[in-house]
């Protein structure tokens, strides 16, 4: 095609030329055609929208690879220090509007599809989302990686091509259900399969002794994980930096059958197919963790394949000058929470066992190459293994990790001493990566040695003396033994009957060199609570990185009449990279030229907002109402169930008053909510039960009119947000105080105008005490009770509001100690949004507010403080 021949051109000419060429309209379209014909995977005969967006993405995709070979050789060339964030999930969602947009080529593309005869944005639509996350973490990961690849910074994401992303939402009549999400079904035009770019990833097996002393780990079952790469374009730069995802595949050739002859071939063949599955579906859980084998298989495969890579590139790379002391000089490795703790292990394992080196070395590199960011401080989200299954899965790993966790200990009685063994026992139980288990033998008999050492403490035999003054009643002989047991101090004994287990964060503080929170309260609660014995010990280990979204996908490309706007009335598309132009708007929005084609962008969004929901849900509503939006996984701790108690007390007002007071009084509403509950997650299921019966009777009740909607948005995910935050006015953020480690969500709506409302998350959470019930928030729960949202029965889910349900501590989750606030804060938002011109001019103060939530920022952070990294522009 023309434009495959212009690329290929553009590529063997002088260095700089891709900057100059840019493909028309006729040449995208005779691409798009070539690949119709070309790479076939549909019938000839047609050109239907499937087919067309394939033929798309094709032709995109020949212009990315371009981009990623030049930034490739160009990293190889000057071997550069690269950064590599390893992460279990990237929610990527779709790509082709992200991909022409970053290379300047969206309008290019919009005429060529008109001349097949097609529309961009239906077009667009056929792309399935790429759902590899559950939520905020991935979707983090995500904006990370535009934001590198803006930047020009030199980095890498790694990851794991689930087979199965997040599952897809189906609402039915009782509550969410979940279907499969098949999404590489037609296949995915994004990826490139890199046939030549594999490595074994071992399981259980063995250790046993080598020549010189050097541990073996042999036996087991052997997976290739097989690269698939994602590129990844900057916004108007050439720079396209790389998604590495691994695939397990069987490798017959290559596989180990010793383990396996005393099953024979078909058990061998039973246990590679198996290995196949590692990675086939995506865990569903957010901020909720099960010990799975299986999870732990996938976090094993994507940190060993990761490392055998950064480590064959870094040998590669360096050649004759090849010196493992200057591994941290080329290589960051950032861990997305703890998922990929398993990095410290296996970097080790790969130096030591592999590559000969010491343990005092590749500590010492360990040290300097990896770091942590912590996600939540969410209990039941830290991660624990259970030592046995670790041990059965990976036994090399086990011995590593008992070795850091002597290190760990050592340097704990370094710093504590023990002169103190009481205070000493306390902190190693605190921080010891090992939960329940023996202490490391030399440590063991520091404890002996002191045990006779403080018989000859002096201020003990004073005591003693002191006891022996006065006879000794049966019970004091008792408790002078208590006291004699106590100075003598054992070792903490493991309690048999307590699980093993693994402390992955505590591996993560102990082997990295940074550790950072993601909001400025939750890394002081990180520092001063969760963590507090570690930073005591490393405070210059803990950072801040507050968190960040992109102005691409998240304003730029998702809004583009807002966009228009911003750019004109900021003076150019300067803010799209520079988001501190968006200030410019502060001073201005008072004015009313600007006011009345914010407020015309924000009309448009809603009527598009207004015709999905009436397409999702059947629902008809009304765009001159105030859209109010809380959209996010469905947890307890972000309390949808405040929200949705606020508008049954809203909906009971107004059945209470004439259709006049009604009208004065209510500012019309339609509250939208979104968001997919954890398939097990009984408490969360029931939430989304309750909102879509609370929207089937206020929906249908004929006295209210427009004044109130309340309607479920199925399948909430990346492009689902896409449309619904630019159409929004008011947004909630209401997670109670201290549980939320960031959010992302609250930075979209604000770039896009939206007010928010929500808990100033981040005072701690010893609150829960004169627990004094609202007589609003009591008359609510009796009208839930009295069958007003039809047959299902509610008494649980109120009851858990009052410590029924086996909750034991009544409503944790604080609904109804917060329940008389937000209903004031709610009267509030009425009566600003009456004041059409504040309302307004608050609109426009927030997406000007919202500069400091770029992920640039957030990224010039990290390479700056983290990963000492610099930016390097292509030739
Ligand atoms: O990470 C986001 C934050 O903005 C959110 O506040 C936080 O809740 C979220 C286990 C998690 N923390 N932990 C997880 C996800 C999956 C999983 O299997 C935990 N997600 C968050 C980005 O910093």
């Amino acid at each position: 095609s023309d434009q495959n021949q212009d690329l290929k051109e553009a590529q063997v000419t002088e260095e700089g030329s891709l900057d100059t060429f840019v493909p028309d309209s006729a040449s995208i379209a005779s691409s798009i055609k070539y690949h119709a014909e070309f790479t076939p995977s549909f019938s000839p005969d047609h050109f239907e929208l499937p087919k067309a967006f394939y033929a798309t993405a094709e032709t995109v995709r020949d212009s990315l690879i371009i981009n990623w070979n030049a930034t490739y050789e160009y990293y190889e060339k000057i071997n550069v220090k690269q950064a590599y964030y390893l992460s279990m999930e990237f929610l990527q969602g779709r790509a082709l509007l992200n991909a022409i947009g970053n290379l300047e080529l969206t309008g290019a593309y919009a005429e060529a599809l008109k001349k097949l005869g097609h529309n961009l944005e239906d077009v667009a639509r056929e792309e399935p989302d790429a759902a590899l996350g559950n939520g905020g973490l991935g979707r983090l990961a995500s904006c990370f990686l535009d934001s590198l690849a803006t930047l020009n910074y030199p980095a890498w994401g790694y990851g794991l091509r689930y087979k199965y992303g997040l599952f897809k939402q189906h609402i039915t009549k009782d509550g969410q259900e979940e279907v499969a999400e098949n999404w590489l079904e037609m296949g995915n035009p994004w990826e490139i399969v890199r046939n030549d770019v594999y490595y074994p990833v071992k399981l259980y097996g063995e250790v046993i002794s080598g020549p010189e002393g050097i541990k073996q780990w042999v036996g087991g079952e052997n997976v290739m994980a097989v690269a698939y790469d994602v590129p990844i374009p900057g916004y108007k730069t050439k720079t396209t930096i790389n998604l590495r995802l691994w695939s397990p595949k069987v490798a017959p050739d290559k596989f180990d059958l010793r383990a396996f002859n005393a099953g024979g071939h078909a058990k061998a063949y039973a246990a590679m197919k198996n290995a196949e599955k590692i990675c086939y579906i995506l865990y569903p859980g957010d901020e909720s963790l099960e010990g799975k084998t299986l999870r732990l298989k996938q976090q094993y495969t994507l940190c060993s394949a990761s490392l055998q890579d950064i480590i064959a590139r870094y040998e590669k790379r360096s050649g004759e000058s090849k010196n493992w002391e200057n591994f941290p000089d080329k290589v960051a490795v950032q861990m997305n929470d703890t998922h990929p703790t398993l990095c410290i292990p296996e970097l080790i394992r790969i130096l030591m066992d592999v590559k000969s080196l010491s343990w005092e070395q590749v500590w010492n590199i360990t040290q300097r190459t990896v770091a942590y960011t912590n996600h939540t401080v969410l209990p039941e989200a830290l991660e624990k293994w259970s030592l046995e299954l670790m041990q059965k899965l990976l036994p090399r790993h086990v011995e590593i990790i008992r070795m850091i966790d002597e290190e760990l200990t050592q340097t704990i009685i370094d710093e504590y001493g023990s002169e103190d063994l009481e205070l000493l026992q306390e902190k190693l139980k605190q921080m010891r990566i090992l939960e329940n288990i023996e202490l490391p033998r030399s440590v063991a008999e520091l404890f002996v040695k002191s045990e006779k050492s403080s018989v000859v403490d002096s201020t003990e035999e004073d005591d003693i003396s002191n006891e022996e003054t006065k006879p000794m009643e049966e019970e004091d002989q008792l408790e002078e033994q208590d006291i004699e047991n106590k100075d003598e101090v054992t070792p903490i004994e493991p309690d048999p009957k307590l699980p093993k287990m693994v402390r992955m964060a505590n591996l993560c503080i102990a082997g990295g060199y940074a550790v950072n929170g993601v909001a400025e309260i939750h890394s002081e609660i990180v520092k001063n609570e969760v963590f507090n014995e570690f930073y005591k010990l490393w405070p210059e280990k803990f950072q801040n990185k507050t968190n960040g979204v992109t102005p691409r996908r998240w304003i730029r490309f998702c809004n583009p009449d807002l966009s228009k706007i911003i750019t004109k009335w900021t003076g150019s598309e300067d803010w799209v990279v520079n988001t501190e132009k968006l200030m410019i708007l502060r001073k201005l929005a008072d004015n009313e030229d600007l006011q009345s084609e914010w407020r015309e962008a924000k009309r448009r969004n809603k009527v598009k907002v207004a015709s999905f929901l009436r397409e999702k849900t059947g629902y008809i509503v009304n765009p001159k109402a105030m859209f109010d939006v809380q959209v996010k996984r469905i947890h307890e701790y972000k309390r949808q169930l405040l929200n949705i108690m606020g508008i049954v007390y809203r909906y009971k007002k107004m059945k209470e008053m004439s259709h006049e007071e009604r009208k004065t009084c209510f500012v019309p509403r339609v509250c939208i909510f979104g968001g997919k509950a954890f398939a097990t997650y009984i408490q969360a299921k029931r939430i989304v039960k309750f909102i879509t019966d609370v929207g089937a009777t206020v929906n249908h009740d004929p006295e209210l009119g427009d004044l109130l909607k309340v309607v479920f948005v199925p399948d909430y995910n990346v492009s689902v947000a896409e449309m619904l935050i630019p159409g929004s006015e008011l947004s909630q953020h209401i997670s109670t105080a201290g549980m939320e480690a960031s959010g992302t969500s609250n930075m979209k709506f604000a770039m896009n105008g939206c007010i928010l409302i929500g808990t100033l998350d981040g005072s701690n959470v010893e609150i829960r005490q004169e627990f004094v019930p609202d007589p609003r928030f009591e008359e609510v729960k009796a009208f839930v009770r009295s069958d007003v949202f039809g047959p299902y029965n509610y008494e649980e889910l109120m009851g858990s509001l009052e410590g029924n349900e086996g909750y034991g501590r009544a409503d944790y989750f604080l609904v109804g100690k917060d329940f008389p606030s937000y209903i004031e804060c709610q009267e509030k938002v009425d009566e600003a949004y009456r004041d059409q011109k504040r309302w307004t001019k608050m609109s426009i103060l927030n997406t000007a507010g919202s500069y400091k939530f770029s992920s640039d920022r957030t990224i010039h952070d990290y390479a700056r403080d983290i990963w000492r990294i610099d930016p390097v522009v292509l030739p």
